[in-house]
Order: structure tokens, then sequence, then C-alpha cells
């Protein structure tokens, strides 16, 4: 076994991890940015290295800092989580070649399924049945409208051959709707893929996302853990996955086909430790196809967790380690219901906004049957800077229906002080009538007149003129390693470590800035989160609504929407697509609508 493991992760997955090193008595080591200074992770493993900047290029995807920080901790081992480097397989090569274990498959697999068309290939010639379409790029415009009319027939899914996670993802539903969908995904798959290659796929309507758990170890040991049903997803984000799907979707015969060709699909790229076969289950011909494969732990493999009984993280670390698993097919045994909600710091009715801020009372669900995986506490601050999510919540119970209820009670007993979260909108879905019959809820989710009713009755606002406590107990870095020291005697001048450090929610706005408009508070609409300016959907002299789509910015992999914040003309824009965008930058201006009386002030 490993004598030391790195997490190479933040927030919930770094704390997840963590327990498992502990459970397994390894060692393990916290890497943190500036910004996460106090986050929870830090103080979940035994030790702490600062990696750099507050930005992920500094910090978590900083490869050169996290090696020196490998070599100087004396770790063996290196668990990345999800996101950031997990599915980097030149890292994965990187660790290999420096003598360090990577937890997770070699990266001869992380690059066979990195690639979506080569994916595609592999798992044809494996007998994995894929959705119907092109194993190979499609050069040119001339050339798609060609197999799609000869080979696929209408309508066709576009997608970009380094994409995943619906990113470079367009429907031309008919023929002259091809062109735009075929170059939109060109570009896309170009902008955050540097590909711009496409294939085509034969469109499913209305399939469910059912996927598969698996687990494979050194010695040719390969299983799956069933499935889970992550239909509701808005803008291809998940934010509510189930295990198993329900009953009237997957039966014990579908169970196993699926299961069969998830560890065929694993097998066939030698797969080691713990991934996830993605998958569409056809709601026309019960037909189950190939999506593509992620070759990490997942988000929501909790719900897997609670009811198999089985540690995914516990086995995918066994896995690297060369041990053999700790079941065989015939061990797995599903048992009751589980449902995770994603309790992310969104706005569900201004089209899911992001909502980032600072936290201040916080007081988690618990009882039987309740989990909550979470990144931060009272006082902690979800930052712009990383993904919105401040915790998963996931229930058990003995089936769905009263999972439902589990969940709808652990929901209200759920406190966040200050902001604004994606409680309201779970409260909501799971008792809408889609929910029950199991419905994939895709109009529900873009139901902008049901996302209205959820808005927040006021600003939540943390008191930060509260008096300061004062602690004698400080963290240093020496030499980039962390240490909690306790001073015995005064404070340091000037209040508390603690205090000195805490940010506040968003920007002040300069002087002059925030103008005041005729009738609607001020006129700027400032970005939220930094990242890059994907998509602009006005242009100046534009009429817009309050909770108008003004822009969309990519963070971290996720599209994230920005409306507007009042109603009134774009009388100046300050963003061009394309360009970088920095936390509190102005987006667009927006004055009252000309046509209001000036009285109304
Ligand atoms: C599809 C599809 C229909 N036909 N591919 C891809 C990424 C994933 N997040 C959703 N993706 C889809 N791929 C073909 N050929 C429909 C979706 C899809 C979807 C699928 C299941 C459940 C919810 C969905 C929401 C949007 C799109």
């Amino acid at each position: 076994m490993f004598s030391k493991i790195l997490i190479a992760n933040r927030g919930e997955i770094a704390i997840r991890v963590a327990r498992a090193c502990k459970e397994m008595g390894i060692p393990s080591v916290a890497v943190y940015s500036e910004a996460d200074r106090d986050a929870l992770h830090v103080q979940a493993a035994d030790e702490a290295f600062l990696l750099g900047g507050p930005l992920p290029a500094e910090s978590y995807l900083n490869v050169e800092r996290i090696l020196e920080v490998i070599k100087e901790s004396g770790a063996d081992a290196v668990h990345p989580g999800y996101g950031f480097l997990a599915e980097n397989a030149p890292f994965a090569k990187a660790l290999e070649d420096a003598g360090i274990t990577f937890i997770g498959p070699p990266a001869s697999a992380i690059d066979a399924m990195g690639s979506k068309t080569k994916a595609r290939e592999l798992m044809q010639a494996a007998g994995v049945p894929i959705v119907p379409g092109t194993t190979e790029a499609v050069d040119t415009y001339e050339d798609a409208l060609r197999i799609a009319n000869d080979e696929i027939g209408f309508p066709v899914a576009v997608k970009a051959s380094g994409g995943g996670g619906g990113k470079g993802f367009r429907v031309a539903l008919t023929q002259d709707k091809l062109k735009d969908a075929f170059e939109g995904a060109s570009r896309e798959g170009e902008k955050f893929f540097s590909d711009g290659t496409v294939y085509l796929e034969r469109y499913l309507p209305n399939p469910r996302h059912v996927e598969v758990q698996i687990l494979a170890d050194t010695h040719g040991n390969c299983i799956h853990l069933g499935e889970r049903d992550c239909s509701i997803q808005r803008r291809h984000q998940k934010v509510i996955e189930e295990a198993p799907a329900p009953s009237w979707v997957v039966d014990e015969e579908l169970r196993a086909r699926i299961g069969k060709i998830g560890v065929d699909a694993a097998k066939a790229v030698d797969y080691v430790g713990a991934g996830t076969i993605e998958g569409l289950l056809s709601s026309e011909t019960g037909e189950y196809f190939f999506l593509e494969m992620n070759t990490r732990v997942q988000v929501e493999h909790c719900v897997t967790e609670m009811v198999t009984g089985i540690d995914i993280v516990k086995e995918g670390i066994r896995a690297a380690a060369g041990l053999e698993l700790s079941y065989r097919q015939e061990g797995v045994v599903l048992r009751g219901h589980a449902i995770e909600c994603r309790i992310n710091a969104e706005d569900a009715s201004m089209n899911f906004a992001p909502a980032p801020g600072k936290i201040g009372n916080y007081k988690e669900p618990s009882g039987p049957g309740v989990r909550v995986d979470s990144g931060v506490g009272p006082g902690g601050e979800v930052t712009p800077l990383y993904d919105p999510m401040v915790s998963k919540l996931i229930v058990w119970d003995a089936d769905r229906e009263q999972a439902t209820a589990r969940m709808l009670r652990a929901l209200g007993e759920y406190e966040i002080e200050g902001l604004k979260t994606l409680i309201p909108f779970h409260t909501a879905l799971l008792q809408r009538e889609e929910w029950r019959t199991g419905d994939t809820c895709h109009d529900l989710l873009e139901d902008k007149a049901w996302l209205k009713t959820l808005a927040f009755e006021k600003k939540p606002r943390v008191d930060e003129d509260a008096p300061e406590t004062v602690t004698k107990g400080y963290t240093v870095e020496v030499s980039g390693k962390r240490f909690d020291v306790k001073v015995i005697g005064e404070a340091f001048a000037g209040g508390t470590v603690a205090a000195a450090g805490a940010s506040h929610n968003g920007r002040k706005p300069a002087r002059g800035e925030r103008k005041k408009a005729a009738g609607g508070g001020p006129d700027l609409l400032e970005s939220p989160l930094q990242g890059n300016m994907w998509k602009v959907l006005v242009k100046q002299g534009d009429e817009v609504a309050e909770g108008q789509l003004i822009c969309i910015i990519e963070a971290m992999k996720m599209e994230n929407e920005i409306t507007a914040h009042k109603a009134g003309t774009i009388s100046e824009l300050h963003i061009k697509e394309g360009e970088a965008i920095n936390s509190g930058a102005p987006i667009a201006t927006i004055s009252a609508p000309a046509a209001e009386p000036a009285a109304a002030e």
C-alpha cells in the first residue's frame, strides 16, 4: 500500500479522498491555493502545502509545483479527484515517469477515451453499441450533409471530437439547420479543446442519461456497481442524480445488459480503478448506447455507494496499489434507493446564475439515511474562481418515494445563511408530478415562468460589521508548508489572522461607477466570476427585460449565463466574445427604459 497520498484537488472531493485515506491508515497531503487558505479541505489531510496563486493555472493545474510538493512531502501516489488534472493524460504520464502512482487508469486509457471519435471506434471494435453515426471526424459541411442524408437521417447531433459533457454539442433537426450546427460545434471544439473536428450521431429524442459505475483492478477483475440515472440536467450540467434508475426505467434484465456494456467498454481500454461509462437510453426503442467514458471518480459516485455499500474511493486506491478489488460481481447487491441533490451557489430564478459569496450561519441536515459531502462550513466562502458547488446532499431510503420524502425533509433542515443556493429549486422540483413519474424534466428546467416562482425574497447578507472574535491560534507557512501554531499571549496588532484575511462578497465599485438610474438601481452589470466571454447575446442599444440572457461566460468548463439585473436599454456594452473577463469587471450598462417618465424617480 502507499506510504503517503497527495490529494491534487480542493473542496468536497479532496475531503472525501482524505477520509478514505484516514480510514485506510494512509497519511495524506492536501494542497491549496492562496484563495483556499481557510478552506476546509486543508484541515482534512495530515499535512498541507501551498501551491500558489488563486487562479487554477497557478495552483490546482500547476503541474510543476505539484510535482515539487510530491517530492517535498514524500508522497508516493496522487489522487486527482475530479476536474482539474483528473483526466489529463500528460499529467498521469509525468507521474508514471517520475515513479509516482497516479490513482486512476493508465495514461493510455485516459488518452483513448479523451478523443470521442477514437473512443467510438474502439468501442465499436469491442462490440459495445455506440449511437449510430460516424466513428471518424467529418471534415467538411458537404461531407456532413451527404452522410446525414444518406446514412443517418435527420435529426442529427453534431459533436466536437475533443468534447464531452455536452461541450461542442449541436442538433440539426432538419437539413437546413445542419450548416449552423456543423459550424457551431466546430467553433466550440476549437475554442475549448483546440480541436475543431466534429463527428455525427443520430439524434435521439428525449433520451435518458444512464451511466454505469465500473471498478477494475490489475488482476483482470472488472465489475459494475449498477447504474445511475442522471437525466435531470440543465445545459449539460447534472443537477439531480439517483441510483438505481426508477424501477420502471431499468429492470434486472436491462441492468445486466448495461452492466455488461460497461464492463466490456472498460476492458477494451485495460481500465484500472473507478470509472464511469455514460450512455443514452432511447425512450423510443429501449436501446442503450455508449456515449463516453469518464476516467475518474465522479461527483455523483455517492448514490452508488449508498445502494451498494461499497466505498468507491477506497476501491480505486486499492486497485492503484495493485491489490485485488474487495468484491466480485456476485457480491454486488443493490438495496433501496439513493438520490443526490447538488447544492450549488446558484440562483435558479435568474437562469441559474452563479451566486458566490460568504456563508454566515451554516447547519447541515442529518439523521437517518442522510449524507452530506461538503467543502465549506460556517463562515466559509464560495469563491467565483472555482466550481460553485457548496455540497452534495445525498439520501438513502427503502424506495424512490421514501427517498424523495427523506430528501425533502433534509432540504428543509439545511440552513445556509448568506448564499443563494439551489435548495428552493430542489425542494420545488422534488414535489412535482414530473419527478414522481420519472420524467427527464427537460421542459421544466427551461420553463422560465416556473423558475421565476423560485425567486429569493430578500438578498441574504452576512453581517460583516459583527464584532471580531479574537483567536490565538495561527496558521503559518514555512517554505510553503503549512503549520497550525498556538501563540500564548496577545493577538497580533490589528486583530486576528482570520479577520484580516476575510474578503468581501464581490468587489466594491469604484467611485461614481454605480450611477443611479431613473427608477431602477445601479446601471452597471458586473461579472460575478472570472472566465472567458463565450457568447454575447445583445448589442448596444438593445432593450432588455429583467432576467434576459446577456452573455455566457465559460469558467471551469461550466457555462455561466449572465442575465440582466434589471430592465432597460444597453447603453454601453463593455465586453467582446472570446475575451477574458475578471470577476467584478463591467459587462454592460443598462439604463432605465427610455419610455419611462422621469417622474418615476
Ligand atoms: C445526445 C442527445 C441526443 N442524441 N446525443 C450529450 C452530453 C450530455 N450531457 C447530454 N447529451 C446528449 N447527447 C444524441 N445523439 C441528447 C443529449 C442530452 C441529454 C441526454 C440525456 C438526458 C438529458 C439530456 C439533456 C440534454 C442533452
